[in-house]
């Protein structure tokens, strides 16, 4: 068990700025204006589902950003990433438009998945974005199986999958883990562990707040890290996936976050009867990544606080001009419509 996990799920803990290796600048660069990107692209969908402009559930990972951005950092457009019902930012990390998410989740024809999918059906092949689904849990032996077929084919390449600390209770991730092992396949497994599963604590749930004791249990690599620092979370992507790609089998991540919104959509978990705690939430967005980030890089006199506001202000513009386009565009035609249906329709 890892011995610092109290002090990880400790929302008075991890505030400070995060410590800078200039030597890195152009990556850190890179990975703040990415995670500024995811948060402001999901304050855009709050503000959309909140006006009734998205017609389906969206669920947000504010707060969570380090997580995609930090494992993204190192994979390649060929491995095959799969995510869940909170992927927004899975995808987007990996390269995906703006307008191509907002276009999907908005239903549009020009979208991720044609508009057929919205915001819990994500997919984006040419950035190696496999898929997200509702079904919790549903993809984790999918990117086993990726994993499979790379090492069969001989690529290189890994699949991965991003799973929630709730994920971890469905009995397919234990499956899932245990051939990963015992096939020896390139696939990792990066646990958000967000310390809810809907609107469920996980000491209600679990007897321990820490997943990384099923990796343990099936002897498969394990990092256990604070999911809100973008820098740990790419060390420790970088470790497991060059072991993965280097023949050296299955990898497991748990990061360790929180997010600030409700479970779904913009409003708090109170609205359904679950009081979590004003202090705890106001505590954890001190832990903000985004910030730890931003401030480690001025501290270490990289750029000023004018530059951060400057960037926040371009992809303000970016996101605006995704939304408004997306807003335009057509929604799918009934004929595309059935293009994805199975059985013939009659009409
Ligand atoms: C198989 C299945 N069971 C239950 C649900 C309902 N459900 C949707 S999200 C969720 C919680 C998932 O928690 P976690 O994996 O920790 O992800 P998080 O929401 O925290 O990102 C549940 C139970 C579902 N979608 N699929
Ligand atoms: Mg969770």
């Amino acid at each position: 068990m890892y011995k610092y996990f109290d002090q990880l799920t400790d929302s008075a803990s991890f505030h400070s700025s995060l410590p800078v290796d200039p030597a890195n600048a152009t990556t850190l660069f890179q990975q703040l204006e990415m995670m500024l990107r995811i948060r402001q692209a999901e304050c855009r969908l709050a503000s959309g589902r909140r006006d009734g402009l998205i017609g389906g559930p969206v669920h947000l990972g504010v707060g969570q950003e380090a997580v995609a951005v930090g494992v993204a950092a190192e994979l390649r457009k060929t491995d095959r990433v799969f995510g869940a019902h909170r992927s927004h930012s899975h995808v987007l990390s990996l390269g995906a438009s703006l307008h191509g998410l907002f276009a999907e989740v908005l239903g549009k024809n020009t979208g991720l998945s044609r508009g057929m999918g919205g915001s819990m059906h994500l997919w984006d092949k040419p950035n190696g974005f496999y898929g997200s689904v509702p079904i919790v849990a549903g993809t984790v032996p999918l990117a086993v199986g990726a994993a499979l077929a790379a090492k069969i084919k001989d690529t290189g390449d890994i699949g991965l999958s991003f799973l929630g600390d709730g994920a971890v209770e469905e009995g397919v991730v234990h499956e899932s883990l245990n051939l990963a092992k015992i096939l020896n396949v390139p696939v990792v497994f990066v646990v958000e562990n967000n310390l809810f599963a809907s609107h469920m604590h996980i000491s209600l749930r679990q007897p321990k707040p820490s997943t990384a004791r099923f990796a343990d249990a099936n002897e498969i690599p394990c990092e256990v890290v604070d999911g809100n620092d973008v820098v740990s979370v790419q060390k420790a992507a970088t470790k497991l996936i060059s072991n993965a790609r280097s023949g050296g089998g299955p990898g497991f991540l748990e990061a360790v976050t929180y997010r600030w919104y409700g479970h779904v959509d913009w409003r708090e978990d109170i609205d359904v009867g679950v009081d979590r705690s004003i202090d705890d939430i106001t505590a954890w967005r001190k832990r903000d990544p985004i910030a730890r980030l931003a401030n480690g890089l001025i501290q270490a006199g990289l750029c000023d606080e004018q530059f951060v506001t400057n960037i926040k202000a371009n992809i303000a513009k970016e996101v605006e001009v995704a939304w408004n386009q997306a807003l335009f565009d057509p929604y799918p035609t009934l004929s595309t419509l059935l293009s994805c249906v199975y059985a013939p329709t009659k009409v």
